[in-house]
């Protein structure tokens, strides 16, 4: 006979129902002492800090729609969106969970998973139509309101000023990134939005995920604006990227309320050493400075690394010790967007360290490139922390796609995004208990939305959207998180 592996499960799981080796006295003792024994694991061990900072997160284009309302002009995800087999089903935010009109019943969600905080992000040609110059009076409005009702019910707003929606009018005037001019523009932007927000908003962050907007937007032409750019202007565009992160630094420095905080939400290489030996340790943390020399180590270090402008040689960008001054303009926090794992041995070779591949039999997540590695959010913050000496350290995204079928009870069982957290949270506590300075953690995110170019197929919230509805479901893995930020430990 031909056993599948789904009745092989179900072979296994009748079998535990069914029958028990022990007799009822040796059950009932051996029960005793492992309840015992687990509930001191639970109060003794996998707590977090006092105040640990709960939130989840999300950003302007993948959930608010009101793509063209109250002033708001099209952003290149508008454009790129509208393009034909740019996205999967044609999909486009013009909708999406229509979070811009149904924000209190949001915070209403968040509220009863028990969130301290709430990471989101502003739309750019909502606040400047035009990119620059004038601003919209009513650009500021839906923040406004989304802000105080946030306040109101005890929730921390922590903004993100760019999270890939730049308006289209400088992708047409400027090429994007591609120009110093839209470097500038982003931190005029920055500016006004920290200097009218700054009473309500405590923590900024300049730029979501360059490593993946710069990468997927102009080198592979995945997202919007779709350019695949020659080495040297990619190369320029990645510089002109962080540049534009260093100059927002400093004009929200110098509009902002005083004591307002500023950091931003990088997805670097998770180096992870294969073996948590003293070698495959060390080769993980010069893997991290060098698998990041384009973003993260240029903010921290102020200088492109060697290895980074010999392998990008003629192509390699060109700028000023000013720029490298500006990129490198200090922070108060940084963030750290963790998916998934980079696997770093010690080769013995110059460089010290040599990427190990994922195996064709890796196991991953709904999306193709959600490979699992728990161990991730353990060895990036660590990472962060050892190399950079930062010590105000957020997770500003971490969580899962996965199918996400309702049941017959209309309910999402998603044990396999809760197998995910809880192992990835594991780590997250060990971290924290070695002494790492993290301050608190995004889940990603708080309800399904426009996942970028997998439109509407790949589920990462907490609750499920019905889209024709808009009904939002608390998934199996809400009822999870629930707990873990009622109890402050992983359970
Ligand atoms: C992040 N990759 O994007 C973004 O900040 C979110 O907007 C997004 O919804 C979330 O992660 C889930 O995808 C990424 O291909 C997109 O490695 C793609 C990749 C990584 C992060």
């Amino acid at each position: 006979m031909k056993v599948s592996r789904r009745d092989f499960a179900k072979i296994i799981g009748a079998g535990a129902l069914g029958a028990t080796t022990l007799t009822g006295a040796e059950a009932k003792e051996s029960n005793e002492s492992n309840l015992e024994k687990d509930s001191a694991i639970q109060t003794k061990k996998r707590t977090f800090p006092n105040g640990f900072l709960w939130g989840s997160a999300t950003a302007s284009y993948q959930v608010e729609g009101a793509f063209n309302e109250d002033g708001r002009t099209p952003s290149i995800w508008d454009t790129f969106s509208k393009m034909p087999g740019k996205t999967v089903n044609g999909a486009t935010g013009d909708v999406s969970t229509d979070h811009y009109h149904r924000y209190q019943g949001d915070v209403q969600l968040m509220k009863a998973l028990g969130v301290k905080t709430y990471r989101f992000s502003i739309s750019w040609s909502r606040v400047f139509p035009d990119g620059t110059g004038k601003p919209n009076p009513k650009g500021l409005d839906f923040y406004n309101k989304l802000l105080d009702e946030l306040l109101k019910n005890g929730i921390q707003p922590f903004a993100t000023l760019y999270h890939w929606d730049l308006p289209q009018i400088l992708q047409d005037k400027n090429g994007g990134w591609e120009s110093r001019d839209t470097s500038e523009a982003f931190a005029n932007y920055a500016g006004y939005v920290a200097e009218k927000l700054s009473d309500k908003i405590n923590h900024f962050f300049t730029i979501n995920e360059f490593g993946a907007f710069v990468e997927l937007g102009y080198r592979i032409g995945i997202h919007a604006p779709g350019l695949k750019l020659p080495a040297g202007r990619f190369n320029q565009t990645r510089h002109h990227a962080v540049l534009g992160h260093g100059l927002a630094v400093q004009a929200i420095r110098a509009k902002a309320k005083k004591g307002t905080k500023i950091g931003l939400a990088e997805n670097m290489a998770i180096c992870c050493p294969v073996i948590e030996t003293a070698e495959h340790i060390k080769a993980a943390e010069e893997a991290t400075r060098q698998l990041n020399a384009q973003y993260m180590t240029v903010i921290q270090e102020g200088k492109y690394t060697d290895l980074y402008l010999a392998n990008t040689g003629k192509d390699a960008p060109k700028y000023t010790d000013a720029d490298l001054k500006t990129i490198s303009s200090p922070l108060d926090f940084v963030g750290i967007n963790i998916y998934t794992p980079t696997y770093i041995r010690a080769d013995g070779s110059k460089q010290g360290f040599a990427v190990v591949p994922h195996p064709a039999s890796y196991p991953h997540m709904a999306s193709q490139w959600l490979t699992v590695g728990p161990e991730a959010l353990y060895w990036g913050p660590r990472n962060v922390n050892k190399l950079w000496g930062e010590d105000e350290i957020y997770i500003t995204e971490n969580g899962c796609s996965s199918s996400d079928i309702p049941a017959a009870d209309g309910k999402v069982y998603d044990t396999d995004r809760v197998m995910y957290l809880r192992n990835y949270l594991s780590h997250l506590q060990r971290a924290t208990e070695d002494g790492v300075p993290i301050k608190g953690y995004f889940l990603w995110s708080l309800m399904d939305n426009f996942e970028w170019a997998d439109g509407y197929t790949n589920r990462f919230g907490l609750h499920y959207v019905d889209y024709p509805t808009q009904k939002r479901t608390p998934k199996l893995s809400a009822d999870f998180y629930k707990e873990v930020i009622k109890e402050n430990r992983v359970v």
